[in-house]
């Protein structure tokens, strides 16, 4: 067959593109050649519908190893009893469990989207905020932290069967102690969803959810660095205060439930290559080298923080516990949306952001979000953010200056050939 240069150009042209500029989108990252090369073999050739040695096709002994293989390296990372690795994504993840533990109406409570939550924890546009009844929890203004009082008050109100902690634009830790208190004085069940921290947590750098949150489900391809997908997880299986029965009205085991829900609740056909690259991801997060990674990653994201602060931009919390900063432009006099645009056109690439009590609309708004994981991949370092940061207060002082941005595009493309990516691939 001929080769479809087509899109083997377009691949090589994104390459190019991921190569030569800055990505400080929080949520992104560069997964190491290895994890990238296992995402294209031939198990996305296999039918796999079930769980390793309890299949229901033929042919899915290697499988079995290497799903088995990512299973098993997952609960080593986290220390736990119970791991789903075939999750397509996290929204995947987060759809399953709420399959697994909730009834069509019943009351959850989340962290607000316009507060840095995230669209699967309740958001009216999402199956989250159709198929249950949402309530949301937010942040304190003057703080810019997560309202625990206002969680807990929730809480009493609502009667949630669910409560849901975690966050895609939160630069702050969380007080899973807490959160678990208010569920046993309810009667809830909680899933934290760790997709954005989870390298972090996985070096212990963060609090541990899997102490205190009955179900935890991540993406992969965040601060987890690996291929892009979904994990369930669970760190004592047989806990299960709710007593979720099956559809013959048994009460079975936390993973019992959890798999059910996934399989053949929701998905069909696990993806068996991507399966094959999680475990060489997992495999790379099980060495020492992902633990300077995750170390350097927080003292980046405070280097940044301080560089940042340096020039009087203003981040939600004034600071980070993690790998991202939630800025909020309003005393720049520049919108979200224009100061994606304005760093775009000098390669700097992050997404404009809604921040708590925002008075633009989600499509323009007033804030950023930076994170640094994919640039720590790079190989950047604390005295690098000064750079970053200097580039995008340039560009963001100059923005109507077509002229000015070229330039500063021009530097941080120079800037970038120090920090080689897939040099592999030629
Ligand atoms: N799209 C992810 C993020 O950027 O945080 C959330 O799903």
């Amino acid at each position: 067959m001929q080769k479809d240069t087509a899109v083997f150009s377009l691949i090589q042209k994104e390459l190019e593109r991921q190569r030569r500029g800055i990505e400080l989108i929080a949520s992104e990252n560069f997964a190491s050649l290895q994890t990238i090369q296992a995402m294209g073999n031939v198990m996305t050739n296999k039918y796999a519908e079930g769980y390793p040695g309890r299949r229901y096709y033929g042919g899915c002994e290697v499988v079995d190893e290497s799903e088995q293989l990512a299973i098993d390296r997952l609960k080593q990372i986290f220390n736990i009893e119970y791991a789903n690795v075939q999750p397509h994504s996290g929204a995947q993840a987060n759809a399953a469990v709420m399959l697994a533990v909730l009834q069509p109406g019943d009351p959850i409570l989340g962290l607000d989207l316009s507060m840095g939550g995230h669209l699967t924890h309740g958001s009216s546009v999402n199956f989250s905020g159709k198929l249950y009844q949402p309530h949301f929890y937010g942040v304190k203004k003057e703080t810019g932290t997560v309202d625990y009082d206002m969680l807990e008050a929730k809480a009493k109100e609502v009667k949630p069967k669910l409560i849901v902690c975690g966050a895609s634009a939160y630069s702050r830790d969380w007080d899973y102690v807490r959160i678990r208190k208010v569920a046993d004085e309810v009667g809830a069940l909680i899933m934290a969803d760790i997709a954005h921290p989870a390298g972090l947590i996985a070096k212990k750098l963060l609090n541990d959810p899997f102490e205190h949150c009955h179900i935890v489900t991540s993406t992969t391809h965040k601060t987890l660095r690996g291929p892009r997908g979904g994990i369930i997880m669970v760190r004592k299986d047989g806990e299960n205060p709710l007593g979720l029965k099956d559809n013959k009205g048994n009460v079975r085991m936390m993973s019992n439930v959890l798999d059910m829900a996934l399989f053949p609740g929701t998905q069909g056909g696990p993806l068996e290559h991507i399966i094959a690259a999680k475990a060489i991801a997992f495999g790379e997060i099980l060495t020492e080298e992902f633990t300077v990674y995750a170390k350097q990653i927080i003292s980046n994201a405070q280097a940044m923080a301080k560089a940042l602060r340096d020039k009087n931009y203003n981040s939600i919390s004034d600071g980070t516990d993690n790998h991202l900063l939630l800025i909020d432009l309003r005393n720049k006099n520049i919108s979200g949306k224009k100061a994606e645009q304005v760093l775009g056109k000098a390669d700097i690439t992050v997404n404009k952001n809604m921040v708590p009590f925002d008075d633009k609309s989600a499509f323009v708004t007033s804030g950023i979000r930076v994170g640094v994981p994919a640039v720590t991949t790079r190989g950047m370092k604390e005295e690098h953010m000064q750079f970053i940061v200097d580039c995008m207060d340039d560009c963001l002082t100059h923005a109507d200056d077509e002229a000015y941005l070229s330039n500063v595009k021009k530097k941080v493309n120079e800037f970038m050939q120090q920090f080689p990516l897939y040099p592999e691939l030629g």
